[in-house]
């Protein structure tokens, strides 16, 4: 009688992890200085990047957009920089989404 072998093969690929760019409130950011990197880094309108502005100024932080780690660490790095030339104190961070 011939042995059967039963393999199972387990896949190896994995999901890519996705994280959101948040913005977090502070006291001294101008308001249009928000909304003018909402529209400039993350391709918002006028209108709905008002509306994430003030999401921010009441909640505390709000959610700018969903990327890649590469992408949104790149979006965090251009968006503090563009804050600090304009002597501007805006947090930007990451957070990784649980899948
Ligand atoms: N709280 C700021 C003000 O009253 C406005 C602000 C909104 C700052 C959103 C940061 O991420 C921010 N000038």
């Amino acid at each position: 009688m011939q042995e059967l072998k039963i393999q199972t093969v387990k896949s190896k690929i994995k999901k890519p992890k996705r994280f959101q760019v948040l913005l977090l409130n502070d006291d001294y950011t101008t308001m249009e200085f928000v909304v003018s990197v909402l529209m400039r880094f993350f391709s918002k309108t006028e209108e709905s990047a008002n509306a994430i502005m003030i999401k921010i100024h009441i909640d505390g932080e709000g959610v700018c957009g969903t990327f890649s780690h590469d992408i949104a660490q790149t979006k965090v790095t251009q968006v503090t920089d563009f804050a600090r030339n304009n002597e501007q104190p805006l947090m930007c961070v990451l957070r990784e989404l649980s899948d």
